[in-house]
């Protein structure tokens, strides 16, 4: 992933004020340590001391001043012109997300008027291309930045408190997200991913992840729900359509459709799924969800379960 190759309008207004103010600060650089060079040349050069020229060293000085503020000036200027295009979209319309910091992974919601046809999902935001989204951004426990450097700016999700930003993908993609405040020890393993879809896929993906869960009815699949619910995982995960309403993790009513485990720290794989729920703290350590025990026949039929949920 390159941070400087933007797929969205925010993006594309941001990486321009990068350059411009990579290149003045490059020009500016240049200048100053060739100036330097030449005065220490010329002054080792010079069998004495070039006799003092007052007005002429005054003058130097005041071009440069001047020169500095003139261009420190302007780039306040870029910066607040940048600023302010994309704080002022926020009046726009756009396509409504909700975004929930915690440590550490994020929840997705996507709100409906329709309570039942809301859908919450984690560490996947799912938009249609071409489209201005939304977002309103919380966090239940410390201060979170939320990242998708293709697409938009940082927004940090405070506490008690709702921030707002808006992304846009140009085109169809998947584009990696990343938490960009420190905010613990798993920090680093706070990631996500922004998939942009064309616009009738991405109707397709909401309708789907509406539905309850899907009753598999191979045999294992059915022991891996019973599984799944005589252990604690229901304290924690809710899944729709049985009765597991815990809200401490992810919600895996489709976790079989989603790329990554643990926001992006592994793959979402059968052989993962079985490390992971084995032992999160090996791959995520001080993780919220503790080490379970489960006899290896259960653990194969909670995966096959798991995954069968798409
Ligand atoms: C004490 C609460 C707790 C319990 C009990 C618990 N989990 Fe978790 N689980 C979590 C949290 C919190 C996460 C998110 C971890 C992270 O990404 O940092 C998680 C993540 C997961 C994930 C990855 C989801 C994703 O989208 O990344 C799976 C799968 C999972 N848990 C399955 C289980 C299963 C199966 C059980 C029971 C055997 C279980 N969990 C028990 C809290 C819990
Ligand atoms: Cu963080």
């Amino acid at each position: 992933m390159n941070i400087l190759s933007p797929a969205g309008p925010v993006a594309q207004w941001i990486v321009q004020l990068w350059w411009v103010l990579f290149a003045v600060a490059a020009a500016v650089y240049v200048l100053t340590v060739g100036a330097l060079a030449y005065a220490v040349i010329r002054r080792r050069n010079a069998a004495e001391p070039a006799a003092e020229n007052r007005a002429a060293k005054n003058r130097n000085v005041a071009i440069a001043t001047g020169l500095t503020a003139a261009i420190l000036t302007s780039l306040a200027f870029a910066s607040y012109t940048t600023g302010h295009a994309i704080a002022d979209s926020h009046a726009m319309e756009g396509i409504p997300v909700s975004v929930t910091g915690q440590q550490w992974w994020w929840e997705v919601y996507y709100p409906n008027p329709e309570a039942r046809l809301a859908v919450v999902t984690a560490n996947e935001l799912h938009i249609p291309a071409g489209r201005r989204i939304k977002l309103d951004l919380r966090s239940v426990d410390v201060i979170h930045s939320f990242w998708a450097p293709n697409l938009g700016g940082k927004r940090d999700l405070i506490p008690s408190r709702v921030t707002m930003t808006w992304l846009q993908a140009d085109k169809p993609g998947v584009y990696r997200g990343q938490c960009a405040e420190f905010c613990g020890y798993q920090h680093a393993h706070m990631g996500f991913l922004v998939i942009a879809h064309e616009p009738g896929e991405f109707q397709k993906w909401l309708e789907n992840e509406r539905k309850p869960a899907v009753e598999s009815f191979d045999a294992v699949a059915q022991r891996g729900k019973q599984v799944f619910l005589s252990q604690a995982c229901m304290f924690c995960h809710a899944i729709r359509g049985i009765p597991a309403f815990g809200s401490t993790g992810p919600d895996l009513t489709h976790i079989g459709s989603r790329q990554s485990l643990g926001a992006l720290t592994m793959r979402n794989d059968r052989a993962s799924l079985i490390n992971w729920i084995r032992d999160s703290q090996h791959y995520k350590p001080g993780t919220r969800m503790p080490p379970i025990r489960v006899p290896d026949n259960d653990l194969n039929a909670l995966a096959t379960y798991l995954e069968s949920l798409k």
